[in-house]
């Protein structure tokens, strides 16, 4: 029998392709070229699965080019980049990598958290720059996350990860919103309170979007959002461009109406807003929550592993719609 035929949409541990390699002819993008849409339709002829990453789009339009395509395994727990009605109505599988980022993504927003509230890239930048000539009382003098309100919009696994963090780690009282109401006893493990949208952002001292990107959500938070919030709250966006609006979001630090913000995502990314790169008041990440090195092979793993299962004949791991091959 043929062996089925996967593409490497991007470049990726070589140990996943010597993996892949036991059932599959692979097509390796070792060089990590950006494939056009053409390009990657062109690369999908006679394809049956393909390994993506968040920046690969798998559209009716791709769908409708590649007759052949069965699987598409994406190494990331965001699957914006699919259209999954169209991909269950051409009976093509869809994956994702839940789970194994979880705990990595939610240090990052931890950690971006703290270096906005205490102006860490900021102070970092003045003393690079050989402007420390001496100590005043209130250089660089920020706002606490010890016993802050941690207002978290989007309570998913990641979203419960970092209550925890900041209710069991730094004694913050964690209110959260979203689309549905978490178990009583997961509500009391994240020691976190359900409020609405208006309540968290109100309240919120430190607001983190850990929200998935949909239509529903393009620019949950906007001017009017922004407005909402504390002049001296702090805001984290660690989901996915487009949940901000990122040129309210500018204006706001411009104007201090919101005292400071840490974005690991952007709109249109890796295009950043002008007026973002502009003011000080901003910490700037390229996207790199899930960056470890182990993290990252995980998530490598995972969609390999949805990929050989359904080669193999067996159950998918993370199935994003129904598998055709089950009745
Ligand atoms: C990835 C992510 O780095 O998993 C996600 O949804 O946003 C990131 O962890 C990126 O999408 C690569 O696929």
């Amino acid at each position: 029998m043929n062996k089925p035929r996967i593409l490497m949409a991007r470049a990726v541990f070589p140990e996943i392709i010597e993996r892949l390699q036991t059932v599959a002819e692979v097509e390796a993008n070792q060089e990590d070229v950006l494939f056009t849409k053409a390009e990657l339709v062109a690369k999908l002829q006679g394809k049956q699965g393909v390994f993506t990453t968040g920046t690969d789009r798998i559209d009716a339009e791709v769908l409708a080019a590649c007759p052949e395509l069965r699987i598409c395994a994406n190494m990331a727990v965001g699957y914006n980049n699919f259209d999954i009605p169209a991909m269950t109505a051409a009976g093509v599988v869809a994956t994702n990598a839940p789970d194994v980022l979880t705990e990595t993504t939610a240090d990052l927003g931890f950690a971006l958290m703290m270096a906005t509230a205490r102006r860490m890239a900021e102070s970092e930048h003045y003393l690079r720059a050989g402007l420390w000539n001496r100590w005043s009382y209130d250089m660089f003098a920020g706002s606490d996350i010890h016993g802050a309100t941690l207002g978290i919009l989007g309570m998913g696994r990641i979203g419960q990860a970092i209550a925890r963090r900041g209710a069991l780690g730094f004694g913050m009282k964690v209110i959260y919103h979203n689309r549905s109401r978490l178990s009583v006893e997961l509500e009391a493990e994240c020691k976190a309170r359900y409020v609405s949208k208006d309540h968290l952002l109100a309240q919120a001292d430190h607001l983190m979007l850990v929200l998935p990107y949909s239509a529903a959500s393009h620019h949950a938070i906007g001017a009017a959002e922004l407005a909402q919030m504390k002049p001296t709250a702090t805001l984290v966006n660690i989901a996915r461009g487009g949940i901000v609006d990122d040129a309210a979001l500018a204006v706001a630090l411009k104007n201090r109406t919101i005292a400071a913000a840490g974005l690991d995502v952007f709109e249109g990314e890796p295009m950043v807003h002008p007026g973002l790169l502009d003011v000080p008041n901003v910490v700037l990440t390229p996207h790199i929550g899930s960056a470890t090195m182990p993290t990252r092979l995980a998530m490598a793993g995972l969609a390999a592993d949805n990929l050989l299962a359904f080669f193999s004949g067996q159950p998918l791991l993370t199935p994003l719609n129904p598998d055709p091959r089950t009745p």
